[in-house]
């Protein structure tokens, strides 16, 4: 018996050797050491022999079983060492290979000036203030010197969704609004935002454009302040360089009301084909807020002043990047945006 033992424990080592991966291992484990295997047979047939030998037998069974039971382990451990090293070398990637490129979007240079425009006036205490763009007519016009009948209301013509009610025709109510809500406070906003006139579209006109308009009222605001602040606007969107001069002009919110010019950016004054031969280029509209509008939204003229400003975000963006049709920022043709790829990542 002795013998019989020693050949099964050599006939099962060498299977456990031979095995060539976990199920297989698992396999001679079932077969050997599992309820039909023989050597579980061999335990059995214990009783059947003499009394005197079964001690010693009993041993060694359990002895080889013990043997067969630790070389399994062992070997089980290779076999899964070995199994997870061929998965990740059946599963490697080439971390060398170059990434595909990524397509970088950019922002729109309506919206770029826009936020320029937005970072200049807010570093100087500027606050963005919003509203409807379907207005009351009280707020679009009367709030602004514009009662019924005032041939400025003809001049704008407008789109009506009411009788009362109208796509605002200039950001120039947010104003109104804000002066309203604030009570008699001091004020130092810009409004930028969408406006809408009925007019034919053309390289120069839209029915919708964009509109940014500022507006601050305080004790002792002067035209001083007005210039001194558009003189800083002018130079940080056109260069250090530039001049500024005020001519006068019109509106019926404003009085004095001016019209803003800065000194050509592309010929520095002497006269080229942006500034059309004069040496400056008009940028914006401005003026000294009129008593009526401060009354109309409860604030004493005789105590408060302001200043107020009007500049078309489209034209400061056609002159800034030599864009010769309005209609280009809003057909969203990509090989005219994607002339303006941002330069930082
Ligand atoms: C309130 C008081 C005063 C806003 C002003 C202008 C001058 C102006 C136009 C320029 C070109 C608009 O984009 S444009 O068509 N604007 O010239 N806007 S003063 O004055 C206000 C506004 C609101 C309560």
């Amino acid at each position: 018996m002795e013998n019989e033992l020693q050949q099964l424990k050599e006939e099962v080592l060498g299977k456990i050797a031979d095995a060539a991966d976990v199920k297989e291992l698992n396999d001679v484990r079932v077969a050997y050491l599992g309820k039909k295997g023989p050597i579980t047979d061999l335990l059995k047939g214990m009783g059947k022999l003499p009394a005197e030998e079964r001690p010693k037998m009993g041993a060694l069974v359990n002895e080889m079983r013990q043997e067969v039971t630790g070389k399994l382990e062992a070997r089980k451990e290779v076999l899964e060492a070995e199994a997870i090293t061929k998965q990740l070398e059946a599963e490697a990637i080439d971390v060398t290979l170059p990434g595909r490129p990524v397509k970088l979007g950019n922002a729109h240079p309506l919206t770029r000036v826009i936020e320029e425009i937005e970072d200049l006036f807010i570093s100087m205490g500027y606050a963005i203030a919003e509203g409807p763009e379907a207005e009351k007519d009280y707020y679009n016009f009367e709030a602004l010197n514009l009662p019924k009948g005032h041939p400025a209301r003809d001049m704008q013509d407008s789109f009506y969704i009411m009788e009362d009610i109208l796509l605002r025709t200039h950001t120039s109510p947010v104003q109104a609004r804000t002066m309203e809500a604030k009570g008699g406070e001091p004020i130092r906003i810009i409004c930028p935002g969408k406006v809408y006139r009925r007019d034919n579209d053309d390289a120069t006109h839209s029915h919708q454009f964009m509109q940014i308009e500022g507006l601050v009222v305080g004790e002792g605001i002067r035209m001083s302040d007005l210039k001194g602040t558009l003189t800083v606007f002018a130079k940080k969107m056109f260069g250090d360089e530039r001049e500024i001069r005020l001519r006068p002009s019109f509106f019926p919110f404003t009085e004095p009301s001016v019209e803003m010019d800065i000194s050509c950016f592309k010929c520095g004054g002497k006269g080229c084909n942006v500034c059309k031969g004069t040496g400056w280029i008009e940028i914006l509209g401005a003026g000294m807020v009129h008593p009526n509008v401060l009354e109309m939204a409860g604030y004493d003229s005789k105590k408060l002043s302001g200043f107020a400003f009007g500049m078309g975000p489209e034209r400061i963006a056609m002159l800034k990047y030599g864009v010769d049709d309005i209609r280009q920022f809003y057909t969203n043709d990509t090989r005219f945006l994607s002339q303006f790829q941002r330069t930082e990542v």
